[in-house]
């Protein structure tokens, strides 16, 4: 079976763009990647503002503007409609207010315009307050609470779809609990700076973390991973591009080479898991999960004596 997928990365969004621009933007690329014959399109984490928590607010007022109080709304509606008319799905990151909660969230919708999958992001990086001396802040744990739907699997016609969130990418158990579901294909947005001082590394570095946690994990999980960045230039801060659809080979398909607006397809056989399925990583043969268990009771590693 083959599954035309694409990728709309998209480049910097500014505080000062208005949600209906945004959308305007979101609107243009779904028509692209349609144009092109995709059937599914994944968009970035918090794809309708810039990436609000790289500043301390203490404005319940401000920052409630950064927050969509339903989906669709107002606003966003046009992109649902649009899905509808092209018979596209699509995967949007977005920052949720569900009464007085706050998540990270990303919602799958199907090419009638129906949301059929929602996801609130479980890793969340950074810290709750601005710490000295770094002239990046990363205050995602000020603003979001810890997820509270797991990772689900949803049935999307032919394939199994499952999300993340951009830290979560990281994480081997954010997609084991998804390969022990059978997904056929991730979705995952994400908003990545380069020069967050605190990890005291190179530049150069977070674009290939960005592909080394995502091949690893397609070719372990015998899934397709199709992951959009925010890049470019944001506010003054730089956030890597790399966009990419990765086959269950572990191998990118296909990459984008701009920091900007920019659609990547790609024909996807979604039988190449099955070599690694019924082989290599035929779960129910190799996996031997009596020996995983600190895997669950434990959260850190431990120096304990052996
Ligand atoms: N948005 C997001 O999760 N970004 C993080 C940046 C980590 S630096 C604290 C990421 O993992 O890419």
């Amino acid at each position: 079976m083959k599954m035309h997928i694409a990728v709309a990365q998209m480049g910097p969004i500014q505080r000062a763009d208005t949600r209906a621009q945004t959308v305007a933007r979101l609107c243009d690329l779904l028509k692209d990647a349609a144009g092109r014959g995709a059937r599914w399109v994944t968009f970035p984490e918090l794809a309708l503002t810039t990436f609000f928590p790289r500043w301390e607010m203490d404005d319940p007022q401000e920052i409630r503007g950064f927050f969509e109080t339903e989906m669709p709304g107002k606003e966003t509606r046009p992109l649902f409609d649009l899905a509808r008319t092209l018979g596209v799905g699509f995967y949007l990151g977005y920052a949720e207010l569900d009464g007085d909660r706050q998540f990270n969230t990303s919602i799958l919708v199907d090419g009638n315009g129906a949301i059929i999958g929602k996801y609130r992001k479980i890793h969340i990086p950074g810290d709750a307050q601005s710490q000295d001396g770094y002239p990046i802040q990363h205050l995602e744990k000020k603003y979001f609470e810890v997820g509270d739907l797991g990772f689900p699997v949803f049935d999307a016609g032919d394939m199994r779809i499952g999300m993340c969130i951009c830290n979560d990418r990281r994480w081997p158990e954010t997609y084991r609990v998804m390969g022990l579901q059978a997904v056929d294909l991730v979705m995952v947005g994400y908003n990545t700076p380069t020069g967050y001082g605190r990890l005291g590394e190179p530049r150069h570095l977070p674009g290939h973390h960005n592909h080394l946690s995502l091949q690893a994990s397609a070719y372990q999980n015998t899934c397709w991973i199709a992951a959009a960045a925010k890049a470019g230039v944001e506010e003054g801060i730089h956030m890597i591009g790399g966009s990419c659809i990765v086959a269950p080979t572990g191998e990118i398909a296909v990459q984008a080479l701009s920091e900007d607006d920019e659609v990547i397809n790609y024909v996807c056989d979604m039988t190449l898991a099955d070599g690694y399925r019924s082989n290599i990583f035929y779960f129910e043969r190799h996996r031997r999960p009596e020996h995983y268990r600190a895997i669950v009771e434990r959260v850190g590693a431990s120096r304990q004596p052996l």
